[in-house]
């Protein structure tokens, strides 16, 4: 059967797979935002929802010195004797592992594995034991280790070893251990999570190793691929639908122009096909957008987001940065009410509760009325990428009253693109998006629409950024110069695909 990737749409990297059953639960990286790591169920692979996200307690981490792109790195989820266990980096402090028996959710307070270092952490179970590898640099040189480990007390048990240095792509990471059949395969990802990114696989009949490089690696790269379709594929995990078809999720990019993407990493599905004991993936190891496989099930279009304005509690799709102050973000009386920061997008903790885009093309539709505001205070629709890669299209108080301003902010460029006087009272701002340009327009009477500006999507790029692993997300903001009694009253909510 035919189906589109990516099956994860928008900022979804570095995914880990595991099922149980027909049920398949995937996660993927959340860095600075919260709740961290999400989970995604499907039973088809091609069709996914949300149902729920591994960290929901903010206090338990860090989260407060996250960095742009910091945060949780790269998670692996793995089932073993009823437990459900997810295991991640949280940059700067260190890798950790959860688990909880049902993976919506309660996931348990993390267990720190403080004993070795490295990024990228994965676990493999066998005959009661547990086994733990990371990427490391031992003797100046990238490796992966693996070590036995206390799965409850995150201690290490055994003698850490060097396993396999990879192929010399370097940036080696991403490791995951399999058993398949008589031998043990071990899968990583290398050449960085860019361009040169790729996929690698060893396979060896002890666990311990010696593990022997597979003669067609890399298994899966997009470099050098002219079609372009699909670029910087790699850190993936391998799963087998339990009928003999096997499978690849792993992180790619589309791009927006002949480079440049603003949605960032997303997760891809490709088919694998096994030869000699060896797996390849895709066509001749690339990942393509339309692709057909044993597919049990039609996949789905994409559906899009809309805030349930009935509800008292928050979606799962929504996040916040770091380590809200969930004081200022109140579900009540069939609306959503935020209480503006003093931090504006530049900020750490600004108030903005936003979602991850649905795809390149997207309409975004907000109704808000924004009260009791004074000069300096400002409520509306933010796109952020990094807190200086970002666009807003706000209301506040100008020289002359009530005013909406489209302003963009890419590193020290900071540029006004449009303003435009608007009465008091509810307004709807709606931003549509497609790969060249986000183009704001608004309506105060819920009738006519404004155009109030464009600005191209490529200020907020991953690419122009630089080492960037998050990628987009659209929002609602506000912001005041003070702790001020004004109030964002938002009626309606939603991200859908475009017409
Ligand atoms: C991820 C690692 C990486 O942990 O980036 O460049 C990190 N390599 O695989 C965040 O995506």
């Amino acid at each position: 059967m035919i189906y589109c990737n990516p099956i994860l749409r928008g900022f979804h990297p570095d995914p880990s797979i595991c099922r149980v059953d027909k049920d398949y639960y995937l996660v993927v990286s959340s860095f600075e935002y919260f709740p961290g790591i999400p989970v995604y169920h499907s039973r088809d692979l091609v069709n996914w929802t949300h149902i729920g996200n591994c960290i929901r307690r903010a206090d338990e981490f860090p989260y407060e010195n996250a960095k742009d792109s910091g945060g949780v790195w790269a998670p692996t989820i793995r089932y073993n004797d009823g437990y459900f266990y997810v295991t991640a980096t949280f940059d700067g402090c260190g890798n950790f592992i959860i688990r909880a028996k049902d993976p919506a959710g309660e996931w348990s307070r993390p267990v720190w594995v403080r004993e070795v270092g490295g990024i990228d952490p994965s676990l493999y179970f066998e005959n009661g034991h547990a086994y733990y590898c990371t990427n490391e640099r031992l003797d100046g040189k990238d490796m992966i280790s693996m070590q036995e480990i206390d799965i409850e007390s995150g201690k290490i048990t055994g003698e850490r070893r060097c396993v396999w240095r990879g192929i010399g792509g370097g940036y080696i990471e991403a490791p995951h251990i399999y058993r398949i059949g008589d031998w043990y395969y071990l899968l990583v990802a290398e050449g960085g999570t860019f361009y040169n990114h790729m996929a690698n696989i060893a396979r060896s009949g002890d666990l311990w190793g010696p593990y022997e490089s597979c003669p067609n690696n890399p298994i899966l790269t997009n470099m050098c691929d002219p079609t372009r379709q699909v670029q910087c594929s790699g850190h993936a995990d391998l799963i087998d639908d339990g009928e003999g078809g096997w499978w690849a999720v792993h992180l790619g990019t589309r791009l927006a122009r002949r480079t440049m993407t603003h949605l960032g990493r997303e997760t891809f599905l490709t088919p694998v096909v096994w030869k000699d004991g060896w797996p390849m993936c895709g066509h001749d190891r690339k990942t393509v957008l339309l692709e057909e496989g044993p597919i049990s099930a039609r996949q789905e279009p994409v559906k899009g987001f809309a805030a349930d304005m009935e509800k008292t509690e928050w979606e799962p799709e929504w996040i916040f940065l770091r380590n809200p102050d969930m004081q200022k973000y109140r579900r009540m009386d069939g609306n959503i009410i935020l209480s503006p920061s003093v931090d504006t997008m530049d900020g750490k903790r600004p108030t903005f509760a936003a979602v991850r885009p649905i795809d390149f093309d997207c309409v975004t539709d907000a109704v808000f009325d924004f009260s009791n505001c004074r000069p300096g205070d400002e409520a509306g629709l933010a796109v952020r990428l990094e807190s200086s890669y970002y666009i807003t299209c706000v209301c506040g108080i100008g020289d002359s009253g009530r005013e909406l301003r489209l302003t963009l902010r890419a590193e020290d460029i900071r540029h006004e693109v449009a303003a435009a006087t608007i009465p008091d009272g509810r307004i709807n701002l709606r931003m549509s998006a497609d790969k060249e340009k986000y183009t704001f327009a608004y309506s105060v009477d819920n009738n006519r629409f404004e155009v109030l500006g464009s600005v191209s999507t490529r200020f907020v790029s991953i690419d122009i950024a630089g080492r960037c692993f998050t990628g987009t997300v659209i929002g609602l903001y506000t912001s005041s110069e003070e702790q001020s009694g004004a109030e964002m009253t938002v009626y309606k909510f939603e991200i859908l695909p475009s017409a």
